[in-house]
């Protein structure tokens, strides 16, 4: 693949990311992928956890039949993202909050590398792997000051069992998340998508919000993706090479 250059983002993009006051930008595992996270689809190996496919380990059926196994498998992940830092997608996306009116950071990842890279106000769409939820009431609690071995925590408040604070597959996304998302994207000018796969709904209807509203859509992926045709503007290779690219 080509390593993209200065000259391949179009000057269109240029005078519209000069321009705009109000942009949105979401992003999935891709934008991860040069920190060492490995995606869902793309080459790392998470698609299956001990024989069971990933939309399966992380379910709500899940939470019901095995939750020692939902932790294992989200003891594994945190375990592999402890010593990952952001890449300068996540660096250069931190800097823009400050050089837009409105920039709106949604993300489908519960890695938290935007929040390390300096982001804030990030909607995570599907909640967050450093922090757990009392099944029973319901209260949050940050994964970083619980010392646990494989078993089920348990909750300090009621004492009920702690589930990963993530949206798993058949769950609903956490109240109003979804909704600041998609009213972001009725009113953004400029719509960067970076990193994701666009099959995971409602997280992919976002981008498609977002153009049906007048949005110019450009998306940042070394693959070709479902949203692709939709996009205004394709730009093929890494995140962490090309959104640095983009400046003001
Ligand atoms: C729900 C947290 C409803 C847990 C996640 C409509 C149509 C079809 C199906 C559905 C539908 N509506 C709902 C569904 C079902 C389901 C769904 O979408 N299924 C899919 C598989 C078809 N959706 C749900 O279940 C959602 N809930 O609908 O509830 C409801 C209604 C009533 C009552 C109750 C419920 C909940 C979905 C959220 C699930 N949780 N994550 C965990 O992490 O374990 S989803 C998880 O997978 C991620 O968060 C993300 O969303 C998705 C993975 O996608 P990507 O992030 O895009 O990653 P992927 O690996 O796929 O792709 C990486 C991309 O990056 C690739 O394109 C690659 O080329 C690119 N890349 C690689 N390297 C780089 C790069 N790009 C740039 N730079 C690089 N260096």
């Amino acid at each position: 693949m080509q390593a993209i250059s200065r000259q391949s983002i179009s000057e269109e993009l240029r005078r519209r990311f000069r321009q705009a006051n109000n942009i949105l930008v979401m992003t999935g595992a891709g934008v991860s992928a040069e920190s060492g996270v490995p995606t869902f689809r793309g080459g790392g190996n998470t698609g299956v956890w001990k024989g069971l496919p990933f939309e399966i380990i992380s379910s709500a059926g899940m939470v019901e039949r095995d939750l020692p196994a939902v932790w294992e498998w989200f003891n594994y992940r945190r375990g592999l993202l402890e010593s990952l830092k952001p890449n300068p997608a996540h660096e250069a996306i931190a800097r823009w909050q400050t050089l837009f009116g409105d920039l709106t950071l949604v993300t489908q990842n519960i890695d938290g590398l935007h929040q390390k890279a300096g982001s804030r106000n990030v909607i995570e769409l599907h909640g967050n792997i450093w922090r757990a939820r009392c099944v029973d009431c319901a209260a949050r609690h940050d994964l970083r000051e619980l010392k646990f071995d494989n078993s089920v925590p348990v909750c300090f408040d009621c004492g009920g069992s702690l589930r990963p604070d993530v949206v798993l597959f058949g769950e609903m996304l956490p109240a109003g998340a979804f909704e600041a998302a998609a009213m972001k994207a009725e009113a953004c000018e400029l719509c960067l998508v970076v990193g994701t796969s666009a099959v995971v709904y409602p997280a992919a209807s976002i981008p498609e919000i977002a153009r049906a509203a007048g949005a110019y859509l450009v998306e940042v992926n070394p693959e070709v993706t479902p949203l692709s045709e939709l996009c205004d503007e394709v730009l093929t290779g890494k995140a962490g090479e090309i959104i640095p690219l983009l400046e003001r």
